[in-house]
C-alpha cells in the first residue's frame, strides 16, 4: 500500500510539472491520499469482527451503518439480494483505530457460518476527514481492486486446518490457543458445544494456584446482576471420554475432572502455568491437554492472570455451593474485593469470550 501511495504522489508531481497552469483536483487528492487503510483483520466464528487501522478515524462516521456484516442468504451466494444483514453493535476503540463490531445477540447465526464484512468507504471517514482506503494489504491477504479507495469488503469463513485457534479474550488480554483435534478429537467436539453456544462468555478464573495452573470454564457472571448474587454455574452436557495424550508442560490447557473419574470432564479447563507432568500425566488417568498457548504474547497474559491477587470468596452471597466451594483461590483484578461486597464484573478475572478464530479472505471468493 505505501508504494501504491508513493506512486499516486509520483504521478501528481510529474503531472503537475507538465501542466503548469492547471492546478491538481483537490477532490482527487483527498481519495488518493486516503490516510487511513485497514492494517489487522481479525474475526471469530460467532462474528466478532476487529478492524486495525493505521490512523484514527472519525468516531461519529463509524456506526451500523456503515460497517456491516452479512450471511449469504437462502441463495448461499454473497452479494445479492437476499443476503441477510446481521444486527450487531460497533464500537471504536484503541484510540479510535480499530473498529470493533459484534452482535447484539450473542450467538447471531450458526457458529462457522461464512459471513461478510464491509466497511464503506463513502462514509467512513478518517479523523482528518479523508475517505478510507478499502485496499487490504495486510498479513495473510490481500484484497480489493489495487486501486486506493473503495469499500473494504471481506469474507470471514471458518478455519478447516487441523490446528484451529480458539482465543480466550480475557480482562488482561487474549490467550490464543491451538487447539488439537488430531489426538483429542472427543475433547475438541466438547470444546466446540461449550464454545460455539457462547456458554464461556463472561466467565471467569474461579481458582489460582501459582506456578501451578490458573483455572476457569465452569461459572459465569452476570451482566444485569453485578453482585454475587448473579454468579450462576454454566449449563453442562454428558461428561467426554478421557483422552489423555499430551504432557501436562507449560503452556498447555487442559480439562479438570472431578477425583477418581478420568471420564468427568465437562466445561472446566486449566492453564499449566509449569510443568505440571510429573504430577498431572500420571493422576487419573491423566489430565486431558487439548491446546497449546499459540505465543508469547499469550503466555504474558496467562502469566500477569496468575500473578494477580488470589482472595478465599468462599463466603459470598450466593446459595450454590458449587460455585462458593470452588471459590476458596480465586485470582481477582480489583485487590480491594472482598467476598462482602463482590462486584463480579469489575472484581473477578473475567473471560469475556471464547470462540474460534477465522480465516479472513478476499470478497468475492476467487
Ligand atoms: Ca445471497
Ligand atoms: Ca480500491
Amino acid at each position: 500500500m505505501i508504494s501504491r501511495i508513493v506512486s499516486s504522489l509520483f504521478r501528481s508531481a510529474s503531472s503537475k510539472k507538465s501542466s503548469h497552469r492547471r492546478p491538481v483536483e483537490p477532490l482527487e487528492s483527498r481519495m488518493l491520499f486516503a490516510i487511513a487503510e485497514a492494517t489487522s483483520i481479525i474475526t471469530d466464528n460467532r462474528g466478532e469482527t476487529q478492524i486495525t487501522f493505521n490512523n484514527a478515524l472519525d468516531p461519529a462516521t463509524v456506526k451500523s451503518s456503515t460497517v456491516q456484516i452479512h450471511t449469504a442468504g437462502a441463495d448461499d451466494v454473497f452479494g445479492t439480494a437476499d443476503d441477510v444483514k446481521i444486527d450487531g453493535i460497533v464500537r471504536l476503540k484503541t484510540g479510535n483505530r480499530r473498529i470493533w463490531w459484534r452482535p447484539r445477540v450473542p450467538v447471531p447465526f450458526a457458529a462457522g457460518t461464512t459471513f461478510s464484512v464491509k466497511v464503506s468507504s463513502k462514509s467512513v471517514k478518517s479523523a482528518t476527514g479523508e475517505r478510507i482506503d478499502g485496499e487490504f494489504n495486510g498479513p495473510g491477504l490481500q484484497t480489493g481492486d489495487g486501486v486506493a479507495g473503495g469499500d473494504l469488503l471481506l469474507l470471514s469463513k471458518r478455519d478447516k486446518g487441523t490446528v484451529p485457534v480458539a482465543r480466550f479474550s480475557t480482562v488482561l488480554g487474549n490467550i490464543d490457543v491451538n487447539l488439537d483435534t488430531v489426538n483429542t478429537p472427543l475433547t475438541y467436539g466438547n470444546f466446540l458445544h461449550y464454545a460455539n453456544n457462547g456458554l464461556w462468555d463472561y466467565t471467569y478464573f474461579h481458582r489460582n494456584v501459582p506456578g501451578f495452573v490458573i483455572q476457569g470454564g465452569g461459572f459465569n457472571a452476570s451482566l444485569t446482576d453485578n453482585t454475587a448474587t448473579g454468579l450462576t454455574e454454566i449449563p453442562t452436557i454428558a461428561p467426554v471420554q478421557n483422552e489423555f495424550h499430551t504432557s501436562n508442560t507449560r503452556g498447555t490447557i487442559a480439562m479438570a475432572k472431578l477425583g477418581g473419574d478420568p471420564n468427568s470432564a465437562t466445561d472446566q479447563w486449566f492453564f499449566n502455568l509449569g510443568d505440571n507432568s510429573s504430577n498431572l500425566d500420571g493422576q487419573n488417568g491423566g489430565f486431558t491437554v487439548f491446546g497449546t498457548v499459540k505465543n508469547a504474547g499469550g503466555l504474558a497474559v496467562m502469566d500477569q492472570l496468575a500473578a494477580l491477587t488470589v482472595k478465599d470468596l468462599t463466603t459470598i452471597a450466593n446459595s450454590d455451593g458449587n460455585i462458593t466451594g470452588a471459590m476458596d483461590s480465586a485470582p481477582v483484578v480489583n485487590p480491594g474485593a472482598t467476598a462482602a461486597t463482590l462486584a463480579p464484573l469489575t472484581d473477578l478475572a473475567i473471560v469475556r469470550r471464547v470462540a474460534i478464530l477465522n480465516k479472513v479472505v478476499a470478497f468475492p471468493l476467487p
